[in-house]
């Protein structure tokens, strides 16, 4: 697919999406959607990639949110394919079989925040700006926020923020952990590329369980999500890089993961 609203490069194993409308702030449309949707399929599926990074063009926003343009006149039919074609893209990204990681370079809020919180891992500039202001448009988030942020604040801060349309800053997201780690903006991209680096050396098969076990067994009850756990973590002694991390570990020196 050529991409008009995105920028796709892959480096050493390290995909990066650039979300490219930089005079909309980044805000997302259909088309741009659809791209993201195109380009996370083919991180899933190509194996020589190992991490994803996510991030904003321009030094003003990573995305602020849905298009309102796009969205004022939707008939509640287009409304509900805009909504699904977004559920479908950030559970495509959470779901991915590897890594993937939010830089977020400015304004997130609405879908920004969204997009943002269907990520692994969140690092925020200090000028990034946090929010879902739905209901000052009388809508209310649509592409998970209500769900996926009292799961990662808790349910007070999640209603502060939905209900009140507040926005928050950087350093008041790693607060209440919304965010990771909040980054100077020059140095942003580079120690988010470090520490997908760093995940992209891990065992790729371990990855992929560590991550299965903790979003298919955050909502189970905990006997369930236990016995959920038990298996994942046994398949890994299936692998070549179980043995390898092991055998380096009793010889005392790095392990040489194969990705086997
Ligand atoms: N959509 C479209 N254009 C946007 C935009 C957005 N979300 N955000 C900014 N822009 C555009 C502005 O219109 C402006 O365009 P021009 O006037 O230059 O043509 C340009 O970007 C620069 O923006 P500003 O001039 O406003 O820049 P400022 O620095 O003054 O302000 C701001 C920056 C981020 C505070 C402000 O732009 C702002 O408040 N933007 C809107 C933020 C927002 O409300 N985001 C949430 C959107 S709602 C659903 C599906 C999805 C969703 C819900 C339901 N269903 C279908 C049911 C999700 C909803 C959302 O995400």
């Amino acid at each position: 697919m050529e991409y008009k609203n995105i920028l796709f490069n892959v480096e050493d194993g390290i995909a990066v999406i650039t979300f490219n409308r930089p005079k909309a702030l980044n805000a997302m449309n259909s088309e741009t959607l659809t791209e993201l949707r195109d380009a996370a399929t083919v991180c899933k599926k190509d194996d020589s990639i190992k991490a994803l990074i996510l991030t904003g063009s321009g030094d003003k926003a990573f995305v602020a949110g849905a298009d309102i343009s796009e969205m004022q006149s939707l008939c509640p039919m287009d409304a509900h394919k805009f909504m699904e074609l977004g559920q479908e893209t950030l559970r495509l990204l959470e779901e991915m079989p590897k890594p993937t990681i939010a830089a977020i370079n400015g304004f997130a809020l609405g879908g920004g925040t969204e997009i943002s919180m269907a990520c692994d891992i969140r690092f925020a500039s200090e000028t990034a700006v946090f929010g879902q202001p739905e209901i000052l448009l009388g809508l209310i988030p649509g592409w998970g926020g209500t769900q996926r942020l009292p799961r990662l604040v808790g349910m007070g801060i999640a209603k502060e923020i939905i209900l009140g349309g507040v926005q928050i800053k950087a350093q008041r997201a790693y607060e209440i952990g919304l965010v990771n780690k909040v980054l100077p903006p020059a140095t942003l991209m580079e120690e988010a590329r470090k520490f997908a680096r760093k995940l992209a050396d891990m065992p790729p098969f371990t990855l992929k369980m560590a991550k299965y076990s903790i979003n298919y067994g955050y909502d189970l009850a905990l006997d369930n999500a236990n016995k959920l756990e038990l298996e994942c973590c046994s398949q890994c002694f299936s692998t070549q890089d179980q043995k390898e991390g092991m055998k380096a570990f009793l010889e005392k020196r790095k392990p040489n993961f194969i990705g086997r």
